[in-house]
């Protein structure tokens, strides 16, 4: 049986770690593309003079030319510009719709029958044009930012309770943004109610509340902590772990439940928009959307997440 082949479009801070984690895991042949001569090659080179040592037997190569991603089964994409200080995802949105335009296209025309996953930012608004200009169904089109962002939340969750960061189960929707939406109610331990070992932990409900809302602000912020940190670009050993296990989900049909950016009709009463929401990913893509009940506090924050979202994909027209 042929290996998969994975294509990464954009080959910089983000696309050089997904290159590497997707050799390492053998997910299948990589190729690394970016308009940058060189710097794909350069990078893939490396990753596989490492091959040895990781004990990988996959091919990972780099490219300029475009044609190279011919017969992908997944197509990652990161080009676009990240943030510097003082930037908003939002700020990106008119340099990274035309880089877009032009990779959707190439997408549409070399790998019609690929899984295409969204990276760049802003998420929720490049995902949108990326489905419509490939004019692929929507289960294959897939942003990536709430496995991120729940990661970041179960993370914070699991530092501040002291436990593995492994029995954490801690889900964050809605849009890649401010309005992101931490589900603190189903947010467990093993099972155990986050909030509850909170409680017990300060024995003082008001004061779990205040520690909770700290979680939630730096999870809505963790981006723009990192790249205040970094000045230079934003956070990329994360964003690519998380887009990954994405892949992995799909390439090997793992039915995992994940937070993903997915086109909605009807699911939580959005339709037509892109949107965070728990999915199954699997060989079909996103092969069904999971609807649970939102309380009416969880219920106002979605909604103004998806207003936040239909705002800038609008923006766009
Ligand atoms: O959770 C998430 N979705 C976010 C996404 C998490 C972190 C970063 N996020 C966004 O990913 C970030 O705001 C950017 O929009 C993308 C990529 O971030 P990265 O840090 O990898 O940016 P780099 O290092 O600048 O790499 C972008 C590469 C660079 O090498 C350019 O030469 C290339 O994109 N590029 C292109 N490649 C192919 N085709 C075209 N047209 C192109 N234009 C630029």
């Amino acid at each position: 049986m042929a290996r998969r082949k994975i294509s990464l479009i954009g080959g910089g801070q983000i696309g050089g770690v997904l290159a590497q984690l997707a050799a390492q895991r053998e997910l299948g042949d990589v190729v690394l593309f970016d308009i940058v001569e060189g710097l794909p090659q350069g990078k893939t080179l490396d990753i596989a003079e490492a091959s040895p040592v990781d004990n990988f037997d996959v091919s990972v190569g780099g490219a300029n030319d475009f044609t190279a991603i011919k017969g992908s089964d997944i197509v990652i994409i990161t080009a676009g510009l990240p943030r510097k200080p003082g930037m908003s995802r939002d700020d990106l949105i008119s340099t990274n719709a035309k880089i877009m335009q032009s990779v959707a296209e190439g997408i549409r025309d070399n790998a019609p029958d690929a899984f295409v996953l969204v990276i760049s930012n802003p998420l929720d608004a490049m995902v949108t044009l990326c489905q419509r200009v490939t004019g692929f169904p929507s289960n294959r089109v897939i942003g990536m930012a709430g496995v991120l962002d729940s990661a970041r939340f179960a993370s914070f969750i699991a530092w501040e309770l002291g436990v593995s960061v492994r029995d954490v189960n801690a889900m964050v929707l809605g849009g890649h943004g401010d309005t992101m939406v931490p589900i603190v109610r189903y947010a467990n331990v093993n099972g155990i109610p986050v909030m509850e070992m909170l409680e017990r932990k300060y024995n003082d409900p008001k004061k779990a509340k205040e520690v909770m809302a700290a979680i939630i602000k730096r999870t809505q912020n963790a981006g723009g902590e990192v790249v205040g940190l970094l000045k230079t670009g934003s956070a990329f050993y994360s964003p690519a772990s998380s887009a990954i296990c994405m892949a992995e989900a799909i390439l090997r049909d793992q039915k995992r439940l994940l937070p993903a950016c997915a086109m909605l009709h009807g699911e939580f009463g959005v339709d037509g928009y892109y949107i965070g929401v728990p999915c199954v990913l699997g060989a079909g893509g996103v092969e069904r959307i999971v609807e649970f009940s939102l309380d009416a506090e969880e219920q106002a924050l979605f909604d103004s997440s998806v207003a936040a979202v239909k705002e800038l994909v609008d923006s766009m027209k």
